[in-house]
């Protein structure tokens, strides 16, 4: 996944709590259900769980270094689940020690290359990639009332993309994949998938409007226009920056989820308990 910027997640802090309301509205799973759906535990083991543990993310200094509000988004996203949750004051292993000593359950951290949650009491590791992918499997499952015989376009085929190609291929959807990077065409027909990304069509864009339900994991950012799509598509977006402008994110409304960083924090949360 790109690389975020302080500019795109300044705000999250605040509207953690009402993008959790919106999520819940729209899709049924607010980040605590979505932690139980991808943890297959209860809704009441996670607030008990938010209860009793305590969770702290560590900044990281390595790479392009720290960004700005990083940790302190994700420590929002945790607490508006009930955890109580601190950023480290010192960065990198000063700060992972930190967190033990102030009695952390678990650490999320995030270098240029992986962002993971670890549990210090039991080891499991959830990695941000798997989490996101995982958690926006379970969005789309909710929307669209079911994903075994569907139609399904997955756009890009980076790391995003091929593991939600897959998911989606072991939930009984029928899978395409829409890649314009012919370096990448070949693996998808090596792992079986179809490519109908058409450069001799005049606007290959138009080979989309055919689907209903869409995974794009790009991450050109506005790109997409609401008129490229179906009035029923339903589109699971966990690319980033977003591929659609405010306009058309409009004109979506509740049939596009797509957030930055939320989706894939609450589901490492579940998936490290
Ligand atoms: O502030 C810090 O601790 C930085 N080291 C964080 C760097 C995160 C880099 N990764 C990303 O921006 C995105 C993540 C949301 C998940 C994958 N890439």
């Amino acid at each position: 996944m790109s690389r975020l910027t302080r500019e795109w997640i300044c705000d999250l802090e605040r509207t953690a709590p009402d993008w959790d309301r919106l999520l819940r509205e729209r899709t049924g799973l607010g980040y605590v259900e979505l932690a139980a759906q991808v943890s297959g535990r209860s809704e009441n083991e996670i607030r008990s769980a938010a209860e009793t543990m305590k969770v702290a993310a560590v900044p990281v200094t390595s790479g392009l270094g720290i960004i700005g509000r990083f940790s302190a988004s994700v420590a929002a996203i945790l607490s508006t689940m009930g955890f109580d949750t601190f950023v480290t004051s010192r960065p990198d292993v000063d700060g992972l020690y930190e967190a033990s000593c102030r009695g952390a359950d678990i650490v999320f951290l995030a270098d240029d290359s992986r962002y993971i949650a670890l549990n210090l009491r039991n080891g499991r590791i959830a990695d941000n990639n798997v989490a996101t992918v995982t958690g926006y499997m379970q969005v789309l499952r909710s929307m669209s009332g079911g994903l075994l015989g569907r139609s399904v376009v997955v756009l890009g085929y980076g790391v995003i993309g091929r593991l939600f190609a897959e998911k989606l291929r072991q939930a009984g959807a029928s899978v395409a994949i829409y890649e314009r990077n012919i370096a990448l065409q070949d693996r998808i027909e090596r792992d079986g998938f179809a490519c109908v990304y058409d450069s001799t069509r005049e606007d290959p864009k138009s080979a989309l409007f055919q689907y209903d339900i869409i995974a794009d994991a790009t991450n050109e950012g506005d790109w997409l226009r609401a008129e490229d799509f179906q009035e029923h598509a339903l589109i699971a977006a966990p690319g980033v920056p977003f591929s659609f402008d405010e306009a058309s994110a409009d004109k979506l409304g509740s049939r596009c989820i797509h957030d930055l960083l939320e989706i894939g924090t609450v589901s490492m949360l579940g998936l490290a308990l």
